[in-house]
């Protein structure tokens, strides 16, 4: 498996950009490149230079702007736009080919022969350059697979440097990716790149079960914005990735940028970061139930597999509710620095609860309880002293 040799490709100035909301000026995209950079991914993908004239200036630019990941532009499998894309600066070129009997059929109309030859004429090319190749089947997982594996196998002859695997409608579940690219592992030599689609939810699953069969590259972008509902999310695959190896994702990326990035790039978009994001979403680290809250105080791991200290955040224990325990309720008062019996927590324990079930509550009335009952033990303290003084 690759799941220690692994490079992302990161296509949020690709992909990205087929999002409904998606429409990046050039500033904007030179910065997404550079947190992106910054971040550590590997590569990053740009829309084609044929796409328009500005799509070309752009990927010149960010060509020229001397990042450490390499630059890479997605073309259609045509010799035209092949050496367009040569002249741009970019390392390396994501050539793109229609392969299921629906393409073929309603879309570009080529049969398999005419397929190999079209690729082979434009990897051939792309190669003299001396530029990085990529040959990818859109729709793979709808196309035959003899056909698939005979195209792969006639590009790996002549040295494409990677073959991707495009799940374009969303349609393969984890067992299928996972089969599919284990059978190409066994056909070619090259590197295999995963793109996937979440129209049904499984796009991080796939990439995961994509890189355990044997995948070298996984296709991203920020939030997973695409076409549609998107594809695998930079956030929830590093999440994956982290949960299997944290030291290793430690290692390789600066983990605490993803929130920048996963901000500013819903803010370009017009979108909120959803509630459930992966890390960065409002709730990632908030605990609620009193059970959950005693255990994460006494150990976060036991209900925490991903530290939100290595992505520069931190857990939030929410106590303001019907489900709180005296021990969240205990540590809350140590916040505010009120000292009070493990019975006294007890007893405002029992207040908030009855006050939760009237009502919603907030931090704010948690702590007047907790304030309240406390000056009233002040209050008898010092009137038992008096008294005693008294005597
Ligand atoms: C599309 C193309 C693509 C290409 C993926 C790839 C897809 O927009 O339809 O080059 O591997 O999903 O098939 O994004
Ligand atoms: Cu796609």
């Amino acid at each position: 498996m690759s799941l220690e040799r692994f490079a992302i490709i990161e296509s949020t100035l690709r992909e990205g950009e087929q999002f409904a909301n998606a429409f990046f000026d050039s500033d904007q995209k030179a910065e997404i490149a550079r947190l992106l950079d910054a971040f550590g991914v590997e590569y990053i993908e740009l829309t084609s230079p044929a796409a328009s004239p500005q799509s070309c200036a752009d990927l010149e630019r960010i060509a020229r702007l001397g990042l450490k990941t390499k630059i890479l532009t997605h073309v259609r499998c045509h010799l035209d736009d092949a050496r367009l894309a040569v002249e741009t600066g970019a390392d390396g070129i994501d050539v793109v080919f229609g392969t299921s009997s629906l393409l073929r059929e309603f879309s570009h109309g080529k049969d398999i022969p005419y397929i190999i030859d079209s690729a082979i004429e434009v990897i051939e090319f792309i190669k003299r350059q001396g530029l990085e190749v990529r040959f990818s089947s859109e729709d793979s997982f709808r196309s035959d697979l003899v056909d698939l594996l005979t195209i792969y196998r006639a590009v790996d002859k002549i040295g494409v440097h990677r073959v991707g695997i495009a799940d374009t409608v969303g349609v393969a579940n984890p067992r299928q990716v996972y089969d599919l690219v284990k059978t190409l592992r066994g056909v070619v030599n090259c590197d295999i790149e995963f793109h996937g689609h979440n129209d049904t939810g499984c796009a991080v699953a796939n990439a995961f079960c994509a890189l355990e069969a044997g995948a070298t590259h996984i296709d991203t972008s920020v939030l997973g914005i695409g076409e549609r509902n998107g594809i695998t999310p930079l956030g929830g695959l590093v999440a994956r990735l982290y949960a299997h190896n944290p030291a290793a994702v430690r290692g390789r990326y600066n983990l605490p940028l993803l929130r920048e990035i996963d901000n500013y790039v819903a803010g370009l978009v017009d979108v909120d970061v959803p509630f459930n994001n992966y890390i960065t979403g409002f709730t990632a680290f908030t605990h609620k139930a009193g059970i959950h809250a005693k255990a994460i105080l006494n150990n976060p791991s036991t209900y925490e597999i991903l530290d939100p200290a290595d992505f520069g955040l931190s857990r939030y224990i929410h106590v303001a509710h019907r489900l709180t325990g005296w021990n969240a309720i205990k540590e809350r008062a140590e916040q505010l620095q009120l000292s009070l019996s493990d019975s006294a927590v007890k007893v405002v324990t029992s207040q908030i609860k009855a006050l939760a079930d009237r009502k919603r509550l907030t931090l704010d009335d948690v702590d007047f309880l907790l304030r309240e009952y406390h000056s009233q033990l002040v209050a008898a303290d010092m009137a038992e002293s008096i008294e005693a003084v008294d005597r």
